[in-house]
């Protein structure tokens, strides 16, 4: 029945009320979510926790030779980690029950290489249930990593090794209450133990390999409401394309029959598999490291990551690592709360909520798909038109004038994703003028933050493109709080350079905390030390901002690059991460730092390539000093793990038994996507 015909119904029956007899809903369009997926998207926010024995190695990826006898966290306490998250807004957490190293944090029977050989409570402990278990008592979700890749397992890339995997899916989805969601990690083989043979594994296709199709009947057998996240095209929720926690915009949670499209989905895909965003609180890397306190990221840039991912649609899954106490750093749960609060001021009041709004059209012309149904905090009622208009306008007039620098709209995703674009307008000085006009797609939810505040009684919202007919559940405006300004640090040669510039700073270079009487900062600061340097805005009142840090390693003022192999060095020592040695020819590669003076190093760190290619990324390397450049001592050598999803500065302890070194060395073994070897900056850091 079209609208015409329902109206001269409605007519006919004598009625002169406006409300016509009632309208059919929009039917559902191409892929829509389960219910579990909805309310999964609804959670929008969980931790996750990196915990394990690259917890006591200091390494990103364990090689699976590591002896579980290290593992003893003596002041664990799960409820206090769990509760630390629920006061973050967190609504769930992911434990990483077994990391690619292969070891178990339970007492699972598919392997020995597992909790019950630790001394940790005697071998009597199991940290997946004393997680769960809080969770439960804290009224959070749980859920768990459990990798698919296993450089412990002597059977791993052949038959082998399934049946255990297979086992430790049933034993951590039996055992343990309901889990929300499990993460089947897309790193797969490669180098590893492999139960003594140290050998390179391949497993050719993963989706064949393990039989994701498999797993997932397994697991909804055993706990259906359970989100499934990745195992090839057969999981739940996918990846959002980074280690940074963002995903693209425009952003669609449908994806292709057979692809991951990560970032962005596809629009029209033909399945349901919503993307969640997943990053570090802190930038040292998702496992807890020595010193990673200056590393924390600020409430502010994890705004920015809240904006880019939960903003754009997608989930948000942020990690906060356990130390080889168990005990989270205080510095990440600081920043936690504080970009906790950040959210509370953004949500604190929407401006929109209740506001009278016409729309250009109501579908039936039905009360029940009423255009205020934007405006009354209700997600699962919605503005709809008719099944033909495809660029409907809706106009809000708010109860009064408000300033806002956020407009947030929501569809209902249970019809499925529609809208391509839009456009948002405000009435100023009695005239239109359009404040957004790049809106793309909505989904789940867009979060579009505003270049400046606006202040407006009546909005304009144009839906100006649509595969079918908009059906929109909310319309929120709300106001960012006021930032507080944090300094950001680092050194070029012996110059400091402390931003934001403008701003009143004042700093220390010897640990301890800022007050108003320490140095300003200028622009011509020289510091030639190593360690830690506080900054902090110095506000109106002789007041401060929040206190940020950073560690410096060795000045660099004086550095000679004494040889490479190939290529120019130093852009490897010019403190500038944009810039990159690259050594491509074939074989390794070899850089030699002349530092002009001896030192007694206690560790390096490498900066991998940042121009967002992974070509000649150096991921296997040897480093040597040298007292006289010429007898040379190893004094590290390894794997950086991770770079080509999360290419961050990694730092590597040496081994230099207090000998002086005034020189360095560094070679590249192995490469990332091509041969030989390149490092965007090369840091050391004394004694
Ligand atoms: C990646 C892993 O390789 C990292 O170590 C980390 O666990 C991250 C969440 O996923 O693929
Ligand atoms: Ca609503």
């Amino acid at each position: 029945m079209n609208s015409i015909t329902k109206f001269l119904l409605g007519a006919l029956a004598g009625t002169t009320v406006i409300s016509a007899p009632a309208a059919e809903a929009p039917k559902p369009y191409g892929a829509i979510p389960t219910p579990q997926q909805v309310e999964w998207q609804r959670m929008e926010f969980y931790a996750f926790i990196h915990f394990g024995l690259n917890t006591y190695t200091g390494r990103e990826w364990g090689y699976g030779d590591e002896d579980p006898k290290m593992f003893d966290p003596k002041s664990f306490n799960a409820s206090e980690i769990v509760e630390t998250f629920k006061k973050g807004g967190m609504k769930g957490m992911i434990y990483t029950a077994k990391h690619h190293d292969g070891f178990c944090a339970w007492p699972t029977k598919t392997t020995e290489h597992n909790i019950t050989k630790t001394p940790w409570k005697g071998g009597k402990g199991d940290v997946v249930k004393e997680f769960a278990d809080a969770c439960k008592k804290h009224g959070i979700k749980f859920g768990t990593y459990l990798s698919p890749w296993d450089r412990n397992h002597a059977e791993y890339g052949r038959p082998g090794y399934l049946d255990a995997y297979y086992g430790q899916i049933r034993e951590l989805l039996s055992n343990y209450g309901p889990v929300f969601e499990i993460w089947f990690d897309g790193a797969n083989g490669g180098d590893g133990y492999y139960g003594g043979a140290r050998e390179r594994r391949n497993i050719g296709k993963a989706d064949t390999y393990y039989n994701f199709e498999h797993i997932v009947k397994m697991i909804r057998g055993i706990q259906p409401n359970c989100i499934i996240w990745g195992a090839g095209h057969h999981g739940d929720a996918r990846w959002g394309g980074s280690e940074k926690g963002h995903v693209n915009y425009p952003h669609w949670s449908t994806v292709a029959k057979e692809g991951g499209n990560a970032g962005t989905g596809k629009r029209g895909g033909e399945r349901w598999v919503p993307a969640e965003g997943d990053t570090t609180i802190n930038h040292a890397g998702w496992f807890w490291h020595q010193g990673q306190a200056g590393r924390v990221k600020s409430p502010e840039t994890l705004m920015q990551v809240w904006f880019d991912s939960v903003g754009r649609g997608a989930n948000l899954i942020l990690n906060v690592a356990a130390d080889k106490n168990g005990k989270l750093d205080p510095a990440d749960v600081a920043s936690l709360m504080e970009f906790k609060k950040l959210r509370d001021e953004l949500y604190a009041k929407d401006f929109a909520r209740g506001a009278k709004v016409s729309g250009s059209q109501v579908r039936g012309k039905d009360k029940k798909f009423a255009a205020s149904n934007m405006t009354d905090g209700k997600i699962d009622t919605y503005w709809a038109v008719e099944d033909d208009n495809l660029t409907p306008t809706a106009i809000i007039t708010l109860p009064k004038p408000a300033t806002f620098d956020v407009i947030r709209i929501r569809e209902q995703i249970r019809l499925g994703q529609r809208v391509d674009s839009f456009n948002v307008d405000a009435m100023i000085k009695g005239k239109w003028v359009c404040i957004d006009n790049g809106g793309k797609t909505i989904g789940n939810q867009v979060m579009r933050v505003l270049p400046a505040p606006v202040t407006a009684q009546k909005l304009r919202l144009r839906i100006t493109g649509s595969q079918a007919t908009p059906c929109i559940s909310e319309f929120s405006l709300l106001k960012q709080p006021a930032g507080a300004i944090r300094p950001t640090i680092s050194r070029v040669g012996d110059q400091l350079v402390i931003l934001p510039k403008d701003t009143p700073i004042v700093y220390t270079t010897d640990g301890s905390n800022p007050n108003p009487n320490s140095p300003k900062y200028t622009a011509n600061a020289k510091y030639e030390g190593a360690g830690m340097v506080k900054a902090a805005a110095l506000l109106k009142g002789n007041k401060l901002g929040p206190v940020t840090q950073t560690k410096l390693g060795i000045c660099k003022k004086g550095w000679k690059v004494i040889s490479t192999s190939n290529g120019k060095g130093q852009a490897a020592i010019d403190d500038n991460p944009r810039t990159a040695w690259l050594a491509p020819a074939e074989g390794n590669q070899t850089i030699t730092i002349d530092m002009g003076k001896a030192h007694q190093l206690d560790s390096f760190s490498y900066i991998p390539r940042q121009d967002g290619q992974t070509k000649g990324m150096t991921d296997r390397y040897v480093f040597e000093i040298s007292a006289d450049g010429k007898q040379w001592t190893k004094a590290a050598e390894g794997e950086f793990s991770n770079l080509r999803a999360n290419p961050i500065e990694l730092n590597v302890k040496l081994k230099n038994n207090g000998q002086a070194a005034r020189y360095f060395r560094f070679t590249g073994t192995h490469a990332l996507d091509g041969s030989g070897t390149s490092a965007a900056e090369l840091n050391v850091f004394p004694k």
